[in-house]
């Protein structure tokens, strides 16, 4: 029987992920895989909506997807490759940017903060048509399922109103993907800000758990995190969203239900709490960063892993274009 497919990707848009990404999505993904054909992608042509220098610009794309591997997505399982080695990628969004309403498009709410931000001068065309690159990385797959943080949801109903409407033109063209929304228990907050989401692209590094970090570094920044007056490991997003927050990274990381992790530090202060947590989060990531150093230092290796994966996936995705173009009456060279 074939799995059903399901398809996500991340920007490299820093040279290590923060653990949000890891408990937000790596882990998620890491078991999805096992029952899903999953396709994962590192999505450096959204990356460029931002200012890039374009050596880092490489160094991150290779780094994500050796994170990626180095978290446990298997690349003889899933097909994890760099968005930019399948050139359909960006043939397809063309296409679909002529289906796609100009209101349509500017009511997406992650364009609207953007631009609203920076101000429509600052504000470039991609950012305006991300989403729709966004669809066509999911549609050329015929992708069933695409698990993604709250924020992506609309962009991922957006997809599935494009291969609706594409459909309805010419013909079952498109799966029409389902989003499936990552745990709200999933959501890490930045550790100095704990109602802020916790981010690679935060302004300050002090409350960001890099995977990559060293593990002493994360040991002082778990130690440094920010918490209240009122002394009890409790958990109270509204009263307490520092103490929440850890208490939300040790279950995540542990498997452990967050009343059996008060019960254990009932009675104790937060310094010890906060050591516990610090054992957990270096024991956690500790081998995830030897594993993803050792990747790193053989990129020869590393860049045929990604090259096999990128020509797997080059061959669904070339199917669905030239299917695409056959539709749309583009002529064939022959
Ligand atoms: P950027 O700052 O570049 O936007 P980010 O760290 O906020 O990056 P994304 O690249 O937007 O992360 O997201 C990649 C994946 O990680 C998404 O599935 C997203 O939901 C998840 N993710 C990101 N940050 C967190 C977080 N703080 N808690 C839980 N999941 C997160
Ligand atoms: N926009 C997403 C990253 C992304 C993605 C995708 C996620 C690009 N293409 C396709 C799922 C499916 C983000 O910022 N997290």
């Amino acid at each position: 029987m074939t799995r059903p497919r399901l398809y996500s990707g991340m920007q490299p848009s820093a040279d290590s992920l923060q653990i949000g990404n890891y408990i937000g999505a790596l882990m998620q993904w890491r078991e999805l895989q096992q029952s899903y054909d999953a396709y994962f992608s590192v999505v450096d042509l959204h990356a460029l909506t931002q200012p890039n220098d374009p050596a880092e610009l490489r160094e991150k794309t290779r780094r994500t997807a050796a994170q990626y591997i180095a978290a446990g997505i298997e690349p003889s399982k899933s097909t994890l490759y760099v968005q930019s080695h399948v050139p359909q990628h960006a043939e397809l969004a063309w296409v679909l940017s002529t289906i796609t309403g100009f209101g349509e498009a500017g009511r997406m709410t992650q364009f609207k903060d953007k631009s609203a931000r920076y101000g429509t001068d600052a504000t470039n065309v991609g950012l305006f048509t991300y989403p729709v690159l966004m669809a066509a990385d999911i549609l050329l797959y015929q992708t069933d399922v695409v698990p993604v943080g709250d924020d992506q949801k609309q962009h991922v109903e957006l997809t599935r109103d494009l291969a609706e409407r594409f459909n309805n033109r010419y013909g079952a063209t498109f799966a029409v993907p389902r989003p499936v929304i990552q745990k709200d228990t999933a959501r890490i907050f930045d550790l100095q800000n704990p109602t802020a989401k916790m981010s690679k692209s935060a302004e300050s590094d002090a409350g960001v758990l890099w995977m990559l970090d060293d593990p002493s570094v994360s040991a002082k920044k778990i130690m440094r995190a920010v918490t209240d007056s009122d002394g009890s490991v409790r958990f109270d997003r509204e009263a307490k969203p520092g103490v929440s927050n850890l208490l939300v990274i040790y279950a995540a990381l542990t498997g452990r239900q967050i009343p059996a992790i008060e019960d254990e530090y009932a009675g104790r202060g937060y310094g010890d709490f906060k050591k516990g947590l610090a054992e957990v989060v270096v024991g956690e990531f500790g081998p995830v960063r030897d594993r993803a150093l050792a990747l790193l230092d053989d990129r020869a290796e590393l860049d045929r892993v990604l090259a096999a994966n990128a020509a797997k996936a080059s061959e669904v995705a070339g199917a669905t274009l030239n299917d695409v173009y056959d539709r749309i009456g583009l002529l064939r060279r022959v």
